[in-house]
Order: structure tokens, then C-alpha cells, then sequence
């Protein structure tokens, strides 16, 4: 597949880049990196993207690049999506009728892009195929593009900690840095090194909802919106409150509720060994991976908890 995706940039003259919605640092990062590859072999590439990226992914070099707003009416002969298509990813009202590549580690969810989909599941992070695409199109790996890269791998990997870290992770992440000839700890310091005081405040607001079921099996935690009304963030990064929370001793499954409105919740499923994040995720028209999914549900918070703890109690092993 990556033969093939190589082939069409190397005969497409303008390509687009886009990520998700609430980019993170793996769609943010790998989409920099192939961004200036694209460009280092005379593409005339951008980056374009509906939704800012949030602190600190808005620090990777080469962050200024990336124009907000909708890839339509512009002409591309190629356009990306990292990480999944289809309008309620990408937030891009209209991708008709361009030739799109998909490039994703997530099962596919129905939209597809084209015949030239390339879905990984079982990549740790995006950035590891952009790394595999780089080296088919013979890229210099520059600092910045190197740098990218890791810092996408690193993201999704919690610093290399997560399940879905492989041997090669690391050997990717390790010719990365070579490469690169930057230190590891310079991209472990932007991403997680650089809270701002409020952030921790939040965490500690968010934290204060801790609460444990079935035995101690299952954690929950919750945001309000109120949470920011005394802080000046606009929104927040939840992975690092979920990972804290996620991290006590004999809990299988971490539930975190975020409120996005009245009676609405986006609830994001961590899971640990055998059970699956994804079928409980499924069962509420979500879907994820293995030990992280999600999905949106209408109601009060109790009624959520209840709902899916029950369903939670039914898989249990
Ligand atoms: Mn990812």
C-alpha cells in the first residue's frame, strides 16, 4: 500500500493535509512531518485543518504552517486525513470529489476514503507509517520532521509506556532521534513537561470525582464545564487526568465523562488486559481500539454510570 500512496504523491502536483477534530499530537505531528516531506519533494502541499490545536501540540516546529479553516473550493489533485475522513472527523463539510488517502491506526469505521487506504491497526501511532511512507519516498528525515515523528510515537504511547508500545516503537522511535540528532528528553519535556498551572488545577477538580465500582474493578471520573469557569483554559487535554486515573492498582476499566452540554457526555473507555473498550464503545455506537474507545451519550450523569456499568458487569471476566 505504501508503494502505492508513494506513487500517487509522486504524480500529484498540490496536496492537502488534514487531521481529526481535537487534533492531538499524533494527527498533528505525523500530518507536520508528511507536510514537509511533501514540500521537500517540491509539492505544492498544505496543511489544513478545522480546529486548533490545542496546547502543547500547537509547539511542534513547523506548528505556524497549519491554516484553519475548510479544505473546499481550494484545488488539490491529493488530499490526506489522518486518522479518519468522513465530515464528523474531519469537521471538512465538503471532501467530495477529491482523491483522498486515508492514513489511520484505528479500525475503520465505515467512511473510507479511497482504494488507497492505509490502516494499521496494529501501528502504536500514526507517525510510524508516516516514517514507513518517508523511507519509501526516500525523504531526508530533517530535524523537524524526525522530531514530529517521535513526538507523534511518543503521544500515543504515553512515552512509551502504553500497551500498544512494540519493539518497533522503539526501534522506530530510537532511528528517529539518530536522524534527527535531537535528545528524547527534548520532546518528552514539550509534551509533558509544559502544563500550565491551571491545567494541574484541573486535574485536581476532575480527580476529586473519583469514584470506584464493581469491586473496585472500575474507576470513574467526570468534568463539568463549570470546571473552567474559574480557569482561563478553554477546553482541556483529558488523556494525562485519564492516564493518572487509570493507573490505581486492580482497575480494569476507567470510564471518564466529559460534559459537552446539557445531559450530553462524551465518555472515553480505558481498558486493561482481555477486556475490551471497543464492544462496550460499540454497544453505544462508538468505537475505538481495544484499550481506548468512546462514544457520546445523551442523559444525566447517573443514569450514564448506571447504564454502563451494568453493561460493563456483563462482560467482566
Ligand atoms: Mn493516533
Amino acid at each position: 500500500m505504501k508503494q502505492k500512496i508513494a506513487e500517487g504523491i509522486r504524480s500529484a502536483r498540490a496536496i492537502a493535509i488534514c487531521s481529526h477534530l481535537r487534533p492531538d499530537a499524533d494527527s498533528i505531528g505525523s500530518g507536520l512531518a508528511l507536510l514537509l516531506m511533501l514540500r521537500q519533494l517540491g509539492k505544492q502541499a498544505e496543511f489544513i485543518n478545522a480546529d486548533r490545536s490545542p496546547s502543547p501540540v500547537n509547539r511542534l516546529p513547523g506548528h505556524e504552517h497549519i491554516i484553519r479553516g475548510q479544505i473546499r473550493p481550494r484545488p488539490f489533485d491529493l488530499v490526506f486525513l489522518i486518522e479518519g475522513g468522513g465530515e464528523e472527523r474531519t469537521g471538512q463539510k465538503d471532501l467530495a470529489g477529491y482523491e483522498r488517502i486515508i492514513i489511520d491506526h484505528h479500525l475503520p469505521s465505515g467512511e473510507g476514503g479511497s482504494g488507497l487506504d492505509w490502516v494499521v491497526p496494529e501501528a502504536a501511532a500514526v507517525g510510524e507509517l508516516v516514517y514507513e511512507l518517508g523511507l519509501e519516498l526516500g525523504a531526508e528525515f530533517s530535524r523537524d520532521i524526525a522530531f514530529n515523528l517521535y513526538a507523534a510515537i511518543a503521544s500515543d504511547t504515553g512515552s512509551f509506556k502504553y500497551s500498544n508500545t512494540t519493539a518497533r516503537s522503539l526501534a522506530i522511535a530510537s532511528d528517529l532521534a539518530r536522524r534527527g540528532g535531537f535528545s528524547p528528553f527534548e520532546v518528552s519535556n514539550l509534551l509533558f513537561n509544559s502544563n500550565p498551572p491551571e491545567k494541574i488545577r484541573m486535574l485536581t477538580r476532575v480527580l476529586s470525582t473519583l469514584e470506584t465500582a464493581l469491586d473496585g474493578r472500575v474507576a470513574m471520573i467526570h468534568f463539568r464545564r463549570e470546571f473552567l469557569d474559574r480557569l482561563e483554559l478553554k477546553d482541556i487535554e483529558t488523556e494525562d487526568i485519564i492516564a493518572v486515573a487509570r493507573s490505581i492498582d486492580g482497575v480494569l476499566v476507567l470510564l471518564f465523562f466529559k460534559e459537552i452540554g446539557e445531559n450530553h457526555y462524551r465518555v472515553s473507555i480505558r481498558s486493561r488486559n482481555e477486556f475490551s473498550a471497543r464492544r462496550v464503545a460499540q454497544a453505544f455506537q462508538g468505537d475505538g481500539h481495544h484499550h481506548a474507545a468512546g462514544f457520546f451519550y445523551r442523559g444525566d450523569l447517573p443514569g450514564a454510570k448506571k447504564e454502563i456499568l451494568a453493561l460493563i458487569a456483563g462482560q467482566m471476566p
